[in-house]
Parts: structure tokens; C-alpha cells; sequence
């Protein structure tokens, strides 16, 4: 076993954050259409997030935000002439397509890629997909960048490895880390990692949710294990409660989380809660290790509290004691039956603490909150060896100093306001074109962005 630490790659919200409605089955996204956002606001509560966890000592990382607009996605789907014209052209006969092309969605990094560290692969070495999220169209060219950024970050080949994404298809679709976990005795050490699926392709009999889509299929599960060299003994694929999906849980992330050996989960997660179970209770024993699982009940939060807090979208994190801190968003405290629970977990009652979960930290994210996003889903783990961390770009790892430099980038580029309309306006693309530029410079990656 190595020494590693768990580093969580937080997602630095773009210049457009915006609320455009653009995701089906998520229920918030939804609800918050055509609201007028604050693109400042929301980097700012990122960057607070980040620092908060830097300086209580958490690996702590970040990935830059994507082009925007996409104006290749706009060109390619007929809209032409110079910028300004596509803009204004796309603005008229199709605002949804302009609204995809200036997509918020990239901050979400849990969707960026799934990730297996060295001491799970074949090779040794620590493999990357990013996830073709082609379930939405305002999602389905972010691999495009993100497998761009992860080969700029891990560029050494004797230690990591880049897939491409998996075959845009519906056989295939992909959402990365979201729908992935791993369990381990500690970072270093073996684990098993547990894939979570929502529908299966190849067999049209397993259950798939009626109302919204599940957007991971069991084929791509399968796929990302063989391209990573998973061993068959540590991998456990689990099917998604359909009924969960269709009451606004599009992502595993947003019903269950795992650290260590710890899952804490809802009771209505998966299809199969037994049998979910027992396999990860198999595959942890051939890594000496057992499962600690934390169930919550209907009867202790509702799904839809549940899905309305994102109490499971948190992150769960090791200190180095032991114990595990919850990163939690404020709106765990605005709902009654979650901050009920939360105080029964380590409110400093008779018996709250006692489990391997000692503390909270919570969280203002509500800007990312209102597209359906909460910390978990802002952040991309990656188990690194010391080893393996010296190798990556140290540009990206978050200081005070990389912190300070940071907040003024977002002060001068970023708008505090974002109505549908200001998509039209081309001095918004000018602004975020320039806002990239500067940003390759202050984390040291020329030429991170194809800005031609
Ligand atoms: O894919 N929202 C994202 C939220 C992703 C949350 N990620 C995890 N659960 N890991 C999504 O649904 C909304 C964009 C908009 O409507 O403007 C959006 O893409």
C-alpha cells in the first residue's frame, strides 16, 4: 500500500452560469428556468468551498471551467456567418440551441470523468474517461474539453492514462463519477469500486424508470471497468431504483455516497437493497475490509426531502483521525426532517457521533443548487499516491495564493447577472473569451483551450 490522498478537483464555474431549464429529469434545474443567475456569485461560493476544505487541510484541486459559447456545437448545427451573426441568428430561430452552446453544466466535475486510482488497475497506473454525457445535448461535447484538461493535468504516460469517451450512443451513456464509487480500507490501499446503473440496453426486460431518463446504461459501467483493468472481484454494478429516478434522482450521487468503507445511502437507492449489499459485503472481504453502511429511511427523511436538500449529494471525507466529516449545502438545514436527522447524526445528543460520521460542514452553494447541483456533484475525486500528486500540474492545486488570485480573475470577468436575453449579447462571448485567456495564465496551462 501507498501513501495517497483523496483530491477533490472542484469545478470553477464559468463566466455564463446560467439557468436555462435544459435538464429533464433534474428536478431543479427545471423548477429554476429562465431565472436571471449570478455567474460571480456562484464562482465565488465554489471558490469559498474550495479554500474552506484547502485550509482544513483536504486535498484540494481545481478544473477549469469550458469554452463558452460552443460555437463549433452553433456552426456545426447550421448557424453561420461571423460570431456575432450565429449568436444573433441562433437567438432567433432557436434559443434553446444557444442556451445548450452557453451551458453553466461543466462546473459539475463528478460528471467530468470517472476515475480509478493506481492501486485498482491492472497496470498500476491511474486511469481516466471522461464521461460523454450524451443524454443532453448541452452536455454531450464536454468530453471533448475535459479529456483535453485531464491530459494536460496527468500528462505523465508511466502514471496516467486518458481514455477516450465511450461511443455517443444510447447503449453507452456515460455520466462519470456521478454514478461511481470507491470503498477502500484506506486511499492507498486495493478497493472495490461500485457502479451504479440505471438501465441496460442490451436487455429490454430490467426495469428502467417510466417518467425521466436514466442517463447510465450497465454497458458503459461495464466498459469504463474493462478499459480501466478493474479486477472482476473488487467491481460490484448495482441497478438504480427506476422509481427513484423518476421522482428527480438522475444521478446515484444524488441518493447515495460512499468513503472508506462507508455508505451512506438512502433505503430507497437501489433497486436491489439486499443484494446491493451483500455484493459490495463480498467484494470488500477480498480486500480484508467490511462495509459500514448508514441507512437513512423514509420514515427518518422522505425521498423528496431528500432530493429537495441534497442530503446525499454531500461529500464524505476522512480526517486524520479517522472519522469522517459530511459536506453538507445550507438547505440540509432549511428542511425539516433532514436537519432532524443531521442532528441525531452528530448534533451532540445522546447518541449522535457515535458512528464513523463526526462532523458537519456545510456549505452556500445555492447558486450551483438551483441547476441541480450540490458539493458533491461540484467536485471530481482523484486518489493519488504522493508520487503520482508531484507528477500532475501543481497549477491547478488550491492555495491561499492560487485562492488570491482566483477571486480578483472572477471579480473582473464574471457578471453578478444573467437573464436568457444577455445570451444574445456578443460582448458575453468576448467577456468569457477573455476571462479563458487569462485564466490559461494564472494556472500555467498555455494552451488548455483551443480559443482560435
Ligand atoms: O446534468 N444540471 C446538471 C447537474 C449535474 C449534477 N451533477 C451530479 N449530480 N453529479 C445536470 O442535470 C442544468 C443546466 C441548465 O438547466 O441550465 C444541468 O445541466
Amino acid at each position: 500500500m501507498y501513501n495517497a490522498r483523496e483530491f477533490n478537483f472542484d469545478g470553477l464555474v464559468g463566466p455564463s452560469h446560467n439557468y436555462a431549464g435544459l435538464s429533464f429529469g433534474n428536478v431543479a434545474s427545471f423548477n429554476n428556468v429562465k431565472s436571471a443567475s449570478n455567474p460571480r456569485q456562484a464562482a465565488l461560493q465554489g471558490l469559498a468551498k474550495m479554500r474552506a476544505l484547502a485550509a482544513r487541510g483536504f486535498a484540494q484541486a481545481v478544473l477549469p471551467p469550458q469554452v463558452r459559447p460552443n460555437f463549433r456545437l452553433l456552426r456545426q448545427l447550421g448557424f453561420s456567418g461571423t460570431d456575432a451573426d450565429v449568436l444573433a441568428h441562433a437567438w432567433r430561430e432557436a434559443p434553446v440551441i444557444l442556451a445548450c452552446a452557453y451551458s453553466a453544466s461543466p462546473m459539475w466535475t463528478a460528471n467530468a470523468a470517472t476515475v480509478s486510482p493506481s492501486a485498482d488497475s491492472a497496470d498500476g497506473r491511474v486511469h481516466f474517461t471522461a464521461a460523454n454525457l450524451n443524454n443532453k445535448l448541452h452536455r454531450a461535447e464536454e468530453h471533448i474539453q475535459s479529456t483535453r484538461t485531464l491530459r494536460a493535468l496527468f500528462a505523465d504516460p508511466e502514471r496516467f492514462v486518458v481514455h477516450d469517451p465511450l461511443p455517443s450512443t444510447p447503449a453507452f451513456g456515460d455520466e462519470g463519477a456521478a454514478n461511481h464509487t470507491r470503498f477502500a480500507s484506506a486511499h492507498g490501499a486495493a478497493g472495490v469500486e461500485f457502479f451504479v446503473y440505471g438501465r441496460v440496453e442490451f436487455d429490454p426486460s430490467a426495469p428502467s424508470p417510466k417518467k425521466y431518463p436514466a442517463r447510465q446504461t450497465l454497458e458503459a459501467s461495464q466498459a469504463i471497468a474493462r478499459l480501466h483493468g478493474l479486477d472482476p472481484a473488487r467491481t460490484v454494478f448495482a441497478a438504480q431504483n427506476p422509481d427513484v429516478v423518476d421522482q428527480g434522482v438522475f444521478h446515484n450521487d444524488v441518493i447515495a455516497v460512499g468513503n472508506g468503507n462507508v455508505l451512506f445511502y438512502h433505503e430507497q437507492a437501489f433497486a436491489d437493497e439486499a443484494a446491493t449489499l451483500d455484493a459490495l459485503r463480498r467484494a470488500l472481504a477480498n480486500v480484508d475490509s467490511d462495509l459500514h453502511a448508514v441507512r437513512v429511511d423514509s420514515g427518518a427523511v422522505p425521498l423528496a426531502d431528500a432530493v429537495a436538500s441534497y442530503l446525499f449529494n454531500s461529500q464524505l471525507l476522512s480526517k486524520p483521525d479517522g472519522r469522517m466529516a459530511l459536506v453538507v449545502p445550507h438547505e440540509c438545514r432549511e428542511n425539516a426532517s433532514v436537519a432532524r436527522y443531521l442532528d441525531g447524526l452528530v448534533g451532540g445528543g445522546a447518541t449522535s457521533g457515535q458512528g464513523p460520521i463526526d462532523e458537519l460542514i456545510e456549505f452556500d452553494l445555492r447558486q450551483s443548487m438551483r441547476n441541480g447541483g450540490g458539493p458533491a456533484c461540484l467536485r471530481l475525486r482523484v486518489s493519488l499516491t504522493d508520487a503520482e500528486a508531484a507528477a500532475m500540474h501543481q497549477g491547478v492545486i488550491m492555495t491561499e495564493d492560487l485562492y488570491a488570485r482566483l477571486v480578483p480573475w472572477v471579480e473582473r470577468h464574471y457578471r453578478d447577472r444573467l437573464e436568457p436575453k444577455d445570451l444574445a449579447d456578443p460582448q458575453l462571448a468576448l467577456e468569457c473569451a477573455q476571462a479563458l485567456e487569462a485564466l490559461e495564465g494564472i494556472l500555467g496551462l498555455p494552451g488548455l483551450y483551443d480559443l482560435a
